[in-house]
């Protein structure tokens, strides 16, 4: 049996730049039982696409994405498009038999979400969730201190995740359009951070007790030839028309962790003087871990139990082959980067194919349904103005 792996990929704008990055560089660094073979690449704009092929190597190129997604030389469908289209592609990928790797959030809304597990739960396909920030070398270390009891019982987390790009400025994307996106800020951003603490802190999240969610900027500009453009629309040209944004800016929720503590979350496209700071804080009894994708390669730790001694504590994770995924890269203290996530995941990935276990656990389809309930109740509670129970399936 041949040990090539080959993939399709839908989608060439940031993720697909991300995911053909890290198609084409883990075969480089990792020692991997399937060889990845980046075989069909899918657009929509014919000629951007042949250019796209050819920078990443791409082997073939299509627009029609049911032809790639039913090729039989392809084993595996890597899904980076909007998330109207998530479901349809993965659905068709599995009923043909494929592997299945797709973009957060799972879907636009919760019911597109329910059929991908559905039709999951009937394939022979495996099915992966981009949530990348799980395989950032210090979450993977956050998660294993907690694997280990270095927090004990489980009293606070507290996430956010800020950027700012969505000004006023910004023209009216396909992020904009709920019917597209199914939300904005909420589904983009709370979606990393409520998988980061559920992955961190290994507890589901069982009820919102409450949520805000504002769309500060409800007119934007209508880009030439409609939606679409890559984030902040740099370079794309307006029509001159306004629009009207149907998702939100921003969205903060309190919620209750099924270990018995309490958890905070907030996103936003609009924290000025914030681009990519995507932070988390756990408190337990017996210690405390401290995240910030903005030093990415740093985790801080504090141990109340270094007594006179004790103070948070910055640890260099990039240093020692304790932390994972850090022997694949560099000598110790050499940094990795946003890149780096991508391709520790896609050494996951085919690890996982080939019938091996993941470094740090993999958020497969059903697993990414149960963010997917918590952004949903997390809405649900800001319209209703009342906590939601979640059920914890
Ligand atoms: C835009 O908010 C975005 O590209 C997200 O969609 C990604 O998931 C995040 O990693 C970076 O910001």
């Amino acid at each position: 049996m041949s040990d090539e792996l080959n993939i399709a990929l839908l989608g060439t704008k940031f993720m697909g730049r991300a995911h053909s990055n890290a198609w084409l560089s883990v075969a480089k660094f990792f020692d991997l039982d399937l060889h990845p073979t980046m075989h069909t690449v899918v657009g929509r704009n014919e000629q951007e696409l042949a250019a796209f092929a050819r920078r990443w190597g791409w082997r073939e190129h299509t627009s029609d994405w049911r032809q790639a997604v039913t090729d039989d030389r392809v084993h595996l469908v890597d899904i980076g498009t909007p998330n109207n289209v998530h479901a349809e592609q993965a659905i068709a990928a599995l009923e043909a038999g494929k592997h299945v790797a797709c973009e957060k959030p799972l879907a636009n809304t919760l019911a597109a979400a329910e059929a991908m597990v559905e039709a999951a739960s009937t394939s022979e396909g495996k099915t992966f969730v981009w949530f990348n920030y799980r395989r950032v070398p210090a979450v993977a270390m956050a998660h294993k201190l907690v694997r280990q009891g270095a927090l004990g019982t489980i009293y606070h987390a507290r996430a956010a995740y800020l950027q700012s790009w969505g000004g006023p400025d910004t023209p009216l994307l396909w992020r904009f359009d709920g019917d597209v996106a199914g939300s904005g800020a909420h589904g983009d951003l709370n979606a990393h951070i409520v998988d980061a603490i559920r992955f961190v802190t290994g507890e589901e999240i069982t009820a919102i007790e409450g949520a805000v969610e504002e769309t500060f900027i409800t007119e934007r500009q209508v880009l030439d030839g409609g939606s679409g453009g890559e984030i902040a629309g740099a370079g794309s040209s307006t029509s001159g028309r306004m629009g009207t944004s149907t998702v939100d800016d921003a969205v903060a929720f309190l919620a209750r962790l099924s270990g018995g503590g309490i958890a905070s979350f907030e996103a936003s496209r609009v924290a000025t003087g914030y681009h990519n700071a995507n932070r988390f804080e756990i408190h337990g009894e017996k210690g405390a871990l401290r995240f910030d994708f903005e030093r990415m390669n740093e985790l801080d730790y504090y141990n109340p139990g270094d007594g006179p001694t004790a103070g948070w504590r910055t640890i260099d994770v990039t240093r020692g082959a304790e932390h994972p995924f850090v022997e694949a890269w560099w000598p110790d203290s050499h940094g990795l980067g946003y890149e780096h996530s991508f391709v520790n995941q896609a050494a996951d990935i085919i690890a996982m194919i080939a019938g091996a276990s993941p470094v740090v656990p993999m958020p497969d389809f059903a697993d990414a349904l149960r963010t997917q309930r918590v952004l949903d109740a997390a809405i649900e509670a800001a319209r209703r103005r009342a906590p939601i129970p979640i059920d914890p399936v």
